[in-house]
């Protein structure tokens, strides 16, 4: 009987567990999953490539809180997704990917792999479901596991079993039926009152607010508690713009820092880390803030991350409900501190985020200039997509944005997931319009999405600043007095290659122009590229900090 088979109770099990959208590429070891969750009313977005595909789910769960569903075929569809599964493990970024496994009953396959491995070595979770009446079980397992322990999540089913009758089953209960609820982490009274009596004492206070703050809701906490300690406010990157529109904002806490956050920070005598792991590229490798003393308020303190003691003290609890303890505690307490001053209120408007000068070679553009003319085009609710490379220094330094339209993820430092991250948001937000900002080698490793972009009609705007090169290597490589050949490859023709994929494109020499392409862009929104050629000479602080003298 249709509607029986074993793939058929797998894709309604994940669409009980609310899957709308899925990002795959078919084979024989998912394409009928594939079929049947479509037919039940998900939308799926096929990639060209399977590691596009995960990372487009990644995109898509850091956006909307729920995870990222993601399919491949067994063997080769599998081996390809290492790299995503990486970076979804080392973000905390929940996911559970579908994939097929090799027949159980063929004695050779030639697709054959053992997988699990593969995914464990990524830092996941694999799920074997290899005996039908225990798989929709597993199903509920790695939703909770994804969920739960913010993991991504591979569940493998060989291909034959799948195509089987379905053996009698209880129906799905999903994972959210079961999960706890329970209310938010409180704080231990006698750490509010150590760190109450920290804040007493200190007079330069910085309050560092990063994702727990965001997930936690506690953005109001935290300017309310830096308002009445006189404290400034900054944030770690993936939550930049949370207090985009406050006077005392820094804005981005690490090597990403502006030069006024630096000298800021280097007063500071407290730094309040509030639902913030404090990465090494946060504290800028302990050299930030190298006077202040450091409170972690967050619910899982783990004293060492990433190699550095992260706090001299900590409070063990949820962000909103740590803050609220903690101006209980300090009562009718108020200071106005010693870094709010009208002239810093003023640099932080003022300031650029480098004001050093380059000489710039002719017929191409500083990429400072070209941030700051998107940063003025582009509306202030539009989808902003960051990657990574030497050029995602600059285009950090966009301001007035709300947190919940910067969209980074940096963790295990891969580039070429840029255009497939806008394309996980644009399928988070339906018919907004999502803007990538990216470098010419990003987009160059995973091109191919680009007809993934025209197929899926997706409002995506690719701004590339296009050095020509692999920027990074090229400024580490002339500091040190090395050939750079290996690493400049020429601008090449982006537009053409654009209009290749059936997507407009151009390049833009001239910035005055931005605002009417923009206009252009939102009047009729779908693929269209923007090619800067930007100089190759200007070189972040973060590279010239590394290489003092030699820039
Ligand atoms: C998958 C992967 N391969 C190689 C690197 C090393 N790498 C770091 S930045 C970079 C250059 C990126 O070039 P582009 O996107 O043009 O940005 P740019 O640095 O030029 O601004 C490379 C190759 C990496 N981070 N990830
Ligand atoms: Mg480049």
């Amino acid at each position: 009987m249709p509607g029986s088979e074993l793939y058929q109770k797998l894709a309604e099990a994940f669409h009980a567990e609310g899957t709308r959208s899925m990002f795959g590429l078919l084979g024989d070891g998912n394409m009928y999953w594939a079929a049947a969750l479509e037919s039940l009313g998900c939308r799926p977005i096929y990639a060209r490539h399977e590691h596009c595909a995960v990372s487009m789910a990644i995109a898509y769960a850091n956006a909307t809180g729920e995870p990222g569903i993601a399919s491949v075929t067994c063997g080769p569809g599998l081996t390809q997704i290492m790299t995503a599964l990486t970076t979804a493990a080392r973000a905390e970024i929940p996911l559970v990917v579908f994939a097929g496994e090799a027949p159980s009953s063929s004695r050779w396959y030639n697709q054959a792999a053992d997988q699990a491995p593969y995914v464990t070595a990524c830092g996941g979770k694999y799920v074997r479901a290899h005996y039908p009446p225990r798989m929709l079980d597993q199903v509920q397992e790695a939703f909770l596991m994804a969920r739960l322990e913010r993991k991504p999540v591979v569940i493998g089913v060989p291909l034959d079993l799948q195509a089987q009758t379905a053996p009698p089953m209880a129906n799905y209960t999903p994972s959210t039926a079961v999960i706890p609820r329970v209310g938010p982490i409180m704080p231990a009274p006698q750490d509010v009152v150590a760190c109450a009596e920290e804040i007493r004492r200190s007079e330069r206070i910085v309050l560092l607010a990063g994702r727990g703050a965001y997930r936690s809701g506690a953005a109001q906490e935290c300017r309310q508690l830096a308002d009445k300690i006189g404290a400034v406010l900054a944030t770690t990157l993936p939550v930049r713009g949370l207090f985009h529109d406050h006077p005392f904002s820094l804005g981005v806490a690490g090597g990403f820092s502006t030069d006024v956050a630096r000298e800021v920070f280097a007063k500071a005598d407290l730094v309040i880390a509030v639902g913030a792991s404090v990465s090494q590229h946060t504290s800028d490798n302990g050299k930030l803030y190298p006077k202040a003393r450091v409170v972690q308020i967050d619910i899982r303190p783990v004293g060492v991350h990433q190699g550095r003691s992260v706090a001299d003290f900590y409070v063990r609890a949820d962000a909103k409900a740590g803050l609220a303890a903690v101006m209980q505690t300090l009562g009718a307490y108020s200071s106005p501190g010693r870094l709010r001053t009208p002239e810093l209120a003023d640099q932080i408007v003022r300031r650029p985020a480098d004001a050093s000068s380059f000489e710039i070679e002719p017929g191409v553009l500083d990429p400072r200039d070209v941030v700051r003319a998107l940063d003025q085009a582009l509306p202030k609710d539009w989808h902003i997509v960051n990657s990574s490379g030497h050029c995602s220094y600059f285009t950090t330094h966009m301001v007035g944005r709300r947190a919940n339209r910067f969209h980074a993820i940096r963790e295990f430092g891969a580039i070429g997931n840029g255009l497939s991250y806008a394309i996980g948001v644009a399928a988070a937000y339906p018919d907004h319009p999502v803007v990538l900002l990216d470098g010419d080698g990003g987009l160059l490793m995973h091109a191919q999405e680009l007809e993934t972009v025209r197929r899926h009609n997706l409002p995506i705007l690719l701004c590339i600043l296009n050095d020509g090169a692999y920027g990074s290597e090229i400024h580490k490589l002339r500091a040190d007095g090395l050939s750079d050949s290996g690493a400049v490859f020429g601008r090449g023709n982006l537009g053409s290659i654009a209009h290749g994929f059936g997507l407009a494109g151009d390049v833009v020499r001239d910035l005055s122009k931005l605002p009417q392409l923009v206009a252009a862009f939102a009047a009729q929104p779908s693929g269209t590229l923007l090619d800067f050629h930007i100089s190759d000479r200007v070189t972040s602080p973060v590279i010239r900090r590394a290489h003092p003298g030699k820039h």
